[in-house]
């Protein structure tokens, strides 16, 4: 798989500071903010700080400390969030997975049932 990752994309603005953002977490390697468009109570974005376009290009490509620091937003977020009763998270990947922006994101969704995992 070639990876490209174009630079231009919004999250790549945001992590330069060049777009303001809902920061609810952030540690060395991650950021977690609001999605500006949220389908439920809780829908928080959690990224990695590094150049990786999906999920399978992060999986093959970061670094362990990337890795931990992902999962660790990932904890945080979960932790301070109203997602005790259950969440789903969610990684669209490239055409076929509906990816709208090309900087890997796992959504955080929460805060009420969520119904089936696809609508057919
Ligand atoms: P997707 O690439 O399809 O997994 O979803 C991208 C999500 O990013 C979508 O739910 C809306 C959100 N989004 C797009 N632009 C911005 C932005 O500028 N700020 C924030 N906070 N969220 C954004």
């Amino acid at each position: 798989m070639d990876f490209h990752y174009d630079d231009q994309n919004i999250f790549a603005k945001i992590l330069r500071g060049e777009i303001p953002n809902s920061t609810v977490y952030e540690n060395d390697h991650a950021l977690a903010f609001h999605d500006i468009q949220p389908q439920a109570p809780v829908h928080i974005l959690v990224i990695p700080k590094g150049a990786y376009m999906s999920l399978d290009h992060f999986a093959a490509h970061a670094t362990p400390a990337e890795q931990a620091g992902f999962f660790a937003a990932i904890t945080a977020v979960c932790a301070m969030s109203d997602v005790g009763s259950g969440f789903r998270a969610i990684a669209n990947t490239r055409a076929h997975g509906a990816q709208e922006v090309p900087h890997f994101h796992m959504h955080i969704l929460g805060g009420r049932p969520l119904g089936p995992m696809l609508a057919m």
